[in-house]
């Protein structure tokens, strides 16, 4: 993102997009679009404007009001460095940023004009779905807290964006029908695994290997799958959402052979 090196606010904006990360949802967005059999120019933008949502949702989540982080991605997290106000307000640009990416996105992937407003009007569906699970998912309490419970929390905090990342690449492929419903199956699986192998990985793995501070979870008394379930249920559960991920996309054929070497890499990563 080129900016302004006058602007604090282009300037956080670019270091929330462009500081690290392992870009898993745009590189979902491009897997789908190509296991669809497109090989064409693919839809960049479309997953850009995807990764902004997430940054902005990550600035959001660190900030003293949630998860009060003080480092993310190896580096002191943005309230850290430029404060509280200019966070908050780089995360609103973000999101109105990521609109105009997606619709030009969209257009340039060729997508027809009703299929681009019904997407762009799904991404405010999906930001206020992000919104309503992080709300819940701060005032979860362990006592309270079912498997049924937990991953309705997570599948709108964590699982609604892979699902929209899913829902964009086919669209982009120009596909509509049941493929596009087995895709959407595995990425709502995919989603909620990668949450609970996020959970996992605050126990078990260090701030060198992550980015973030080891142990938060437990050191704001967050419920979590491991908090819930142990080391071991925790990873039971992220094994079976898996399967069920793959599961969901074998009628596809052989051409899915991409998702189901990133659904490995969700279960079995180590950062
Ligand atoms: C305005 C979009 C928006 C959201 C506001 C704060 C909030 C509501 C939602 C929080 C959503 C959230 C942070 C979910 C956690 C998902 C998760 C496991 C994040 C970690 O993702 P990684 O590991 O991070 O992909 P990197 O740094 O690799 O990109």
């Amino acid at each position: 993102m080129a900016c302004d090196r006058q602007d604090p606010l282009a300037l956080a904006m670019q270091q929330a997009v462009c500081g690290g990360g392992k870009r898993m949802r745009p590189v979902f967005v491009l897997l789908v679009h190509e296991v669809l059999g497109r090989t064409g120019r693919q839809p960049v933008d479309v997953a850009c404007a995807v990764e902004m949502i997430h940054a902005a949702s990550l600035v959001l989540d660190d900030l003293p009001c949630m998860d009060d982080a003080a480092i993310r991605r190896g580096r002191p997290t943005l309230h850290r460095v430029w404060g509280e106000a200019t966070a908050i307000l780089a995360a609103f640009a973000l999101l109105a940023r990521a609109g105009e990416v997606l619709r030009s996105g969209l257009v340039a992937a060729g997508v027809a004009p009703a299929h681009r407003d019904a997407l762009t009007a799904r991404l405010a569906q999906v930001v206020e779905t992000l919104c309503r699970g992080q709300l819940l998912d701060l005032g979860l309490v362990e006592q309270s807290c079912d498997l049924d419970r937990l991953e309705a929390v997570h599948a709108q905090k964590t699982g609604a964006l892979f699902a929209f990342a899913a829902e964009l690449g086919a669209a982009c492929a120009g596909v509509w029908g049941e493929e596009r419903e087995a895709l959407l199956a595995y990425a709502r699986n995919l989603g909620l695994a990668f949450q609970v192998k996020d959970d996992l990985l605050d126990v078990t793995a260090s701030q060198q290997q992550t980015g973030k501070a080891q142990g938060r979870d437990a050191a704001l008394g967050r419920t979590t799958f491991v908090s819930v379930f142990g080391v071991e249920g925790a990873q039971a559960l992220c094994d079976e959402l898996i399967a069920t991920a793959r599961d969901a996309i074998a009628p596809l054929g052989g051409a899915v052979a991409l998702l189901t070497e990133f659904a490995d890499y969700v279960r079995t990563r180590a950062a």
